[in-house]
């Protein structure tokens, strides 16, 4: 069995199959992962984080191929974290470029990793940032994270990147309409993608209006970034090159600003994240409370009588209420 220590080496020494490990005991909340980390920790910080997020099938992975391409055609590495994958990423070339997405072992310039939301007991962002973590110090140029944007779980893991690209398309519907508010809160960089559709134009239009009037609405630092709407045909690898490029532009605008700060703000959701986890765990694991729940029950209280009890054992007297 492989300790914090030698996971941590191996990341250091660039080993893949100890990044891969790293990973899989953040997905499982392996006890590992916390000492791991700590001996990697001074590596974190120098990736640049995208999440991208959309409806399902807007494109998000077509084009997190295509911009794992034009990274590698900048001489930039990539790390690709993909939750709940329904599209897997392609396995072919794109546009004829020889980076096989899937092969993992054909450019070591890529790594490509997947996440299942379920089985992650609720814990998906916290697992999704600690795998970012992994491969930030792994020394990845940009870590790409991407996830159907469905809930708020979804938007947790993205909202955790330091640049967020929400993907739609035309022609999906009333549900993009329906989650539209919702996504147009955390995009950074919006891209319209199948541009090559019907439709396409109609809805660069409705989302530069929507758009100009939520940044009017933001408050703080953020109030000066404008959101651009950009076109893309990820199939053809158009107008990727024109997203990284505002990739890239959000991140001197957060570089000139208060960068560290923002980050902090964002690690503290993940402290929040592993102090709830490791809560519902002392608190509904085996070791808990859920037999004291159970036979006050039996006693004919109502939940909210056993739930006082019980709060007033964990909080001591402060709880007591009347
Ligand atoms: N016409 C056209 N089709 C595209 C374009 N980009 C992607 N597609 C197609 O749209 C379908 C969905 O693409 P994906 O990249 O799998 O979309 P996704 O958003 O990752 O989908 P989920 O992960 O399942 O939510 C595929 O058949 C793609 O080939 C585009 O620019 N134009
Ligand atoms: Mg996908």
């Amino acid at each position: 069995m492989q300790d914090a220590a030698e996971i941590a080496e191996g990341i250091r020494e660039g080993r893949r199959n100890a990044l891969a490990r790293m990973i899989s005991w953040a997905e499982n909340a392996d006890p590992r992962f916390p000492a791991a980390l700590a001996s990697i920790y001074p590596r974190v910080g120098g990736s640049w984080r995208i999440g991208v997020t959309g409806p399902p099938g807007a494109g998000k992975s077509t084009l997190t191929n295509a911009l794992a391409v034009e990274l590698r055609r900048r001489e930039k590495t990539v790390g690709i974290l993909a939750i709940d994958p329904t599209s897997p990423f392609s396995g072919g070339a794109l546009l004829g470029d020889r980076i096989r997405m899937e092969d993992r072992t054909s450019d070591p310039g890529v790594f490509i990793r997947s996440m299942a939301s379920r089985g992650s007991h609720g814990g998906l962002a916290r697992a999704a940032v600690d795998a970012c973590d992994a491969m930030d110090a792994f020394g990845f140029d940009a870590v790409v994270v991407e996830t159907v944007g469905v809930g708020q779980a979804e938007y947790d893991v993205v909202g955790a990147a330091d640049t967020v690209v929400v993907v739609l398309c035309p022609g999906a519907g009333d549900g993009i309409q329906a989650m539209k508010a919702g996504i147009l809160e955390v995009a950074d960089v919006l891209v319209v993608n199948k541009a090559d559709v019907d439709g396409a134009d109609r809805l660069m239009l409705d989302l530069s209006e929507a758009v100009h009037t939520r940044s009017i609405r933001r408050e703080g630092r953020e109030a000066e970034w404008e959101v651009p709407v950009i076109a893309a045909t990820a199939t053809k690898g158009e107008g990727v090159e024109k997203l990284l490029e505002h990739v890239e532009a959000h991140r001197r605008f957060l570089e000139g600003g208060d960068l560290s700060e923002m980050r902090r703000r964002k690690r503290v959701q993940q402290v929040r994240r592993v102090v709830d986890e490791r809560l519902d765990e002392e608190l509904w694991g085996p070791r808990g409370y859920a037999e004291r729940a159970d036979s006050g029950l039996r006693k004919s209280a109502t939940p909210y009588d056993v739930a006082e009890e019980i709060l007033a054992a964990i909080l001591g007297n402060g709880m007591e209420t009347q």
